[in-house]
This record gives structure tokens, C-alpha cells and sequence, in this order.
């Protein structure tokens, strides 16, 4: 049986009741194979918060957050689970709630998350992943569920229409030899940068064009350290809010869940990077929700 820690804070503010909720909000505290830094754990509870203190309309559309229903049933309380039990207990949460016809919003916790989401997922979706690094490693540091693993393990899981990773700029020269051979779309974050915005909206309108189902998984470190500077492991050369953003409002339609992973509270600075992960959730489902229920 699954439990949860309730929060404070449920995520848009409103908590709907569960029978009656299209969106399903969880957070997943996994903080086990930080290769270089941990403190993930603390990263739910401080998304919310910011989340609590953002503005409720959507820029793109000015859909109200407070339209929305969403049930945030708080974090995964695993206390005496291993990773392995862990990865299981986030997968069968996420596909309890898709079988429901529930869209779920998953808030990490590392990017390991992806190894149990891409499991819960129906075949053939399309996968979004928005990362510096490929996680491409077969292993890390002897571990499989490495958070450098992380679309490595969503490969073998599931089989996806595409993959599709987005603002990639650090990758192994294994990674990036075993990129050839799998299906995977890759946009380098040295060609996003020097496309003009309106190009980077086209890119997200053909992606949701072309899928029928994407399931989005953001790795903070997407972005550049200097507008996301809390992140396991910085990376210059990022992407900045707006080419980001502009790029999820034309997938979000298309969407049918979302994860978002690697925010470590305590590197953070002045809370940026809190407030742009609350943000970037609340892009996606407000858009996803003005995109499917306007005719
Ligand atoms: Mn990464």
C-alpha cells in the first residue's frame, strides 16, 4: 500500500477532491545515487512553496491554475524501501494514475525518477527529455538506477515512438557512439542557442504534430547554471526560460504527464531555481489544460 506524507501546499493552491481530479501531483524525494552532490529530498517540498507564491494565470493563455483540478497527494513516504523498491513504488503510483485517465505530475527527487515513470508509461508515446547530459550509461558507479542512467533505463523499459532529448551539451564518448544506434532525436543545446525564438516554438509545434502521446521529463540543469544554479550537476552553456518555455507551451496540448527532477534546495540561490521549476509545471498543465478543454 502506498503512503504519503500530506504537504502543506498542494500544487495550483485549490486541492480538488481525488474523485473528481484530472491531474494527479506526487512528489518522489529520491535522493540516493547523486554522483556528485545530494539533498533532492528537500526538492518537493520546495517547489510547492514557490509554487504558492507564483501568479495563477499561465502568460501564454492566461488559463487560471485555479480552473484546474488537481490533487497533490503530498510525498512518497518510503522510509525503509531500497532504491530498487523505490523506483517500483514511483512506477506503479504514476500508472495507477494514468489508468485512472489522471494526469500525473511527478516531482522529484533525482532524474532516476524517469527509470520508473517510462515504465508506467503506454507503448509508443513519445518522450520528451529536456537535460544537459545524455544519461546514457549502461551503469554508473556500479549502479543502474544511477541518475546517469536515467534515459538509458527509459530505452530498455518501454518502447517509444521517439525520444527526443533537448539541450543536450555533455556526453561521454560511449554515450555519444550508442546514440547512433537508438532511436533518439538529439537538439543540441549549441544549435538551440542560436535559433531565434519563434524557430525554437516551431520545433515544439512540429514535435506535437508528429506525436500522439509525449510524456515530458525536465532536468533542471536544462537550463544554464546561471538561471538554474541548484541543480546535482551544473553544466554551462544552458538554455535560458524563455527558450524553454516557449518550447513546452506547444508540446504541453500533447502531453499526457510530466515529471521534473535534480533541484537540490540548498544550492540554490535566492530560490531561482524553486520558483522556475514551479513555474515550468505550472506552463505545462495550465497549457496542457487551455490546449485540451477550449474547442
Ligand atoms: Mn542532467
Amino acid at each position: 500500500m502506498t503512503s504519503f506524507i500530506p504537504t502543506k501546499y498542494p500544487f495550483g493552491g485549490f486541492q480538488a477532491k481525488i474523485e473528481k481530479a484530472e491531474y494527479f501531483v506526487f512528489g518522489a524525494p529520491l535522493d540516493e545515487t547523486g554522483s556528485y552532490r545530494n539533498g533532492y529530498k528537500d526538492a518537493p517540498r520546495a517547489i510547492r512553496k514557490a509554487n504558492a507564491n507564483i501568479e495563477t494565470l499561465n502568460i501564454f493563455n492566461h488559463q487560471d491554475i485555479a480552473e484546474l483540478l488537481i490533487y497533490d497527494a503530498g510525498d512518497l513516504n518510503w522510509e525503509k524501501e531500497n532504491i530498487k523498491s523505490k523506483i517500483n513504488t514511483i512506477s506503479k503510483t504514476t500508472n495507477n494514475i494514468l489508468r485512472k485517465n489522471m494526469y500525473p505530475i511527478i516531482i522529484g527527487g533525482e532524474h532516476s525518477i524517469l527509470a520508473a515513470n517510462s515504465k508506467a508509461l503506454p507503448p509508443k508515446s513519445t518522450l520528451v527529455v529536456l537535460d544537459a547530459h545524455a544519461d546514457l550509461r549502461n551503469e554508473y558507479e556500479g549502479n543502474a538506477y544511477s541518475h546517469a542512467c536515467a534515459v538509458k533505463r527509459a530505452i530498455m523499459n518501454n518502447e517509444f515512438e521517439k525520444i527526443i532529448i533537448f539541450g543536450l551539451r555533455a556526453i561521454s564518448i560511449e554515450e555519444k557512439k550508442s546514440i547512433e544506434a537508438l532511436n533518439t532525436t538529439i537538439f543540441w543545446a549549441k544549435d538551440i542557442l542560436k535559433q531565434s525564438i519563434s524557430e525554437i516554438r516551431d520545433l515544439g509545434i512540429k514535435i506535437a504534430e508528429e506525436s500522439n502521446a509525449i510524456f515530458v521529463s525536465i532536468d533542471l540543469d536544462v537550463f544554464d547554471p546561471s538561471v538554474a544554479p541548484g541543480v546535482g550537476n551544473p553544466e554551462p552553456m544552458g538554455l535560458i526560460p524563455q527558450q524553454v518555455f516557449f518550447f513546452l507551451n506547444e508540446l504541453a496540448g500533447k502531453t499526457i504527464g510530466m515529471e521534473i527532477s535534480e533541484y537540490i534546495p540548498k544550492y540554490d540561490v535566492s530560490e531561482i531555481t524553486s520558483f522556475l521549476a514551479a513555474r515550468a509545471i505550472h506552463t505545462i498543465i495550465t497549457s496542457h489544460y487551455f490546449l485540451t478543454h477550449s474547442a
